[in-house]
């Protein structure tokens, strides 16, 4: 068997839930060929990859997945690309709010996901759930994972990628688009049905 890690993170922005942790929760342990290891992230510049990392130079995945929340965003997005780059509108859970900063000093400026991105979301699409490869990760906590993981495992064959998703509707956000946690872990199955 494979062994696929997949991160989900705790709320943040005000928010009692965060629908990527949620749905991560509720994958069965065993998708396809893969054994499936749950790991819950701290919504924190540099803590969110250090806790990533530790976790899968123990596990030694064949794939890492980390999931996120893009509120705002109608379709699931799996991410084409991180890049060295922080900068918050919200400070995170730890009170940090950087501005421009470079995630790793001299870094590569971006590293594209090892994943089969457009792959991924053609057989969520499949599923009637609406998806869409994104070009940008964001420059918060999520991108801050996703750059960091390509970076310090990029002379490995781990595949890493990175999986936003919108709202749930249990969020209940006035005019704004959201989708059923159900949906949302079903697109996650799809999603790793596609690696
Ligand atoms: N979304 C944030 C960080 C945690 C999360 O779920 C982001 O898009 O950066």
């Amino acid at each position: 068997m494979r062994k696929l890690l997949i991160t989900g993170f705790e709320a943040f922005g005000g928010e009692t839930i965060n629908p990527s942790w949620d749905a991560v929760c509720r994958l069965p342990d065993v998708i396809c060929d893969f054994s499936i290891t749950k790991l819950c992230l701290p919504v924190v510049f540099g803590e969110a990859p250090e806790k990533a990392i530790a976790v899968a130079k123990d596990l030694a995945p064949d794939v890492i997945l980390c999931i996120g929340q893009a509120g705002g965003r109608a379709a699931v997005t799996p991410e084409m690309v991180g890049i060295n780059l922080r900068h918050a509108s919200i400070p995170d859970n730890n009170g940090n709010q950087p501005s421009d900063d470079e995630i790793i000093k001299g870094g590569d400026k971006a590293y594209f996901s090892t994943l089969p991105v457009r792959k991924i979301a053609e057989n969520i699409k499949s599923k009637g759930i609406a998806a869409q490869v994104s070009y940008s990760a964001g420059t918060y906590v999520c991108n801050d994972l996703l750059y960091s993981l390509l970076d310090h495992f990029k002379e490995t064959e781990m595949q890493i990628g990175f999986i936003h998703v919108p709202y749930s509707d249990e969020q209940r956000k006035e005019n704004m688009p959201s989708m059923s946690l159900d949906m949302i872990t079903q697109a996650l199955i799809a999603a790793i049905e596609a690696i």
